[in-house]
């Protein structure tokens, strides 16, 4: 199985499709092929390791597959039968696949009287396949709300003025957020209000290796000389407020994580709709006071209906503190 993982993580790491991995075993315990996934719309590695044999080199096998092989017809598909086609007696996984339509392999094995054992290295499986699996889990991306904000939770001062408010080590971090999800989604009126970039830069302002694709949610228009328009990545546009229905298109697109640098009211939006799976709070040691808050109107009209999240963790960055918590519903 550690084979199998090995060869799943030479798949692309992103994208609508998981990294599986596939090691066929002759009935001695030989190793006769392997296979891996290469992305969406290409042979599934159980597909890709028989390809390698010849017709009847598969009977009596040991199929050792990463995930539990599918049992429908997406774009390929479905591997179960094609290992039962193949004679394959035994088939080995890591972990059960989490979707919809696909999942339901092992059954099917089982009912065509192959051996299935699930569960082995799992823990490994779980880590390489974490934001897929996360994805398929919620039918959208798993969502990451940010915000920076005085020590009083405020994000500007009375007269709207609001850089800088964390220092240089928490502005390095958040490119550093940024640089590690697949989209970056923000509001037109943060576009019209700050014109930020959305690129994740180093130390030096140089652009990072890994660059999230840029996502503007709103209606109003975003003038031509926007900085966001000269992103490395074109930007997606969604219009409309069906937030649910936009997230589970974004992951259609294959973003699995998302990063909300929203303002107070589509940041609140998100909160409302029970979209936001973890908070990057990072709070300078300053009082602004007055009314620019980090989070518009999200649906607590009384004390016992707050939201409670659950602290991961606390870094000191310079003079500013990052709080990290999750929704315990994510
Ligand atoms: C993969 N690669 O090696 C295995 C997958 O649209 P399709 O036909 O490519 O099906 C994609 C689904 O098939 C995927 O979401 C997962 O549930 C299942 N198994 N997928 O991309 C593989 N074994
Ligand atoms: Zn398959």
């Amino acid at each position: 199985m550690l084979r199998a993982l090995d060869l799943a993580s030479r798949g692309p790491a992103g994208g609508v499709n998981p990294q599986v991995g596939c090691v066929l075993l002759s009935p001695a315990g030989d190793v006769i092929a392997e296979g891996w996934h290469r992305g969406a719309g290409t042979a599934h590695a159980e597909v890709d390791a028989l390809s390698k044999l010849e017709p009847g080199q598969a009977s009596g096998a040991t199929a050792v597959v990463s995930l539990e092989p599918c049992n429908h017809v997406g774009r390929t598909g479905p591997c179960s039968e094609a290992l039962i086609a193949a004679g394959v007696s035994r088939v080995v996984y890591a972990v059960d696949d989490p979707g919809q339509e696909s999942h339901g392999g092992a059954a099917r094995l089982r009912e065509a009287g192959v051996e299935v054992i699930a569960g082995v290295e799992a823990d490994a499986a779980i880590h390489l396949l974490q934001s897929w699996l996360a994805a398929a889990r919620l039918g959208r991306p798993y969502v990451t709300l940010k915000w920076a904000s005085s020590l009083d939770g405020r994000i500007a001062a009375a007269d709207g003025t609001s850089r800088w408010i964390t220092g240089a080590a928490a502005r390095q971090r958040v490119h550093e957020s940024r640089a590690a999800s697949d989209a970056v989604i923000v509001g037109t009126g943060t576009v019209l209000a700050d014109d930020p970039s959305l690129t994740a830069r180093g130390d030096a302002g140089e652009l990072l290796d890994d660059q999230p694709v840029p996502v503007v949610f709103g209606d109003r228009p975003v003038p031509q000389d926007a900085a966001v328009l000269r992103h490395p990545r074109p930007p997606i546009f969604m219009g409309g407020h069906d937030l649910p229905e936009a997230l589970a298109q974004l992951r259609e697109l294959g973003i699995r994580t998302a990063y909300v640098e929203a303002g107070p009211e589509l940041a609140a939006a998100f909160v409302r709709s029970g979209l936001v799976d973890e908070v990057h709070v990072y709070l300078a040691p300053i009082l602004l006071g007055g009314r620019h808050t980090t989070l518009g109107d999200i649906g607590v009209t009384t004390i016992a209906d707050q939201l409670t999240l659950v602290t991961r963790g606390v870094e000191q960055l310079g003079n500013d503190v990052l709080i990290v918590a999750t929704n315990p519903a994510a």
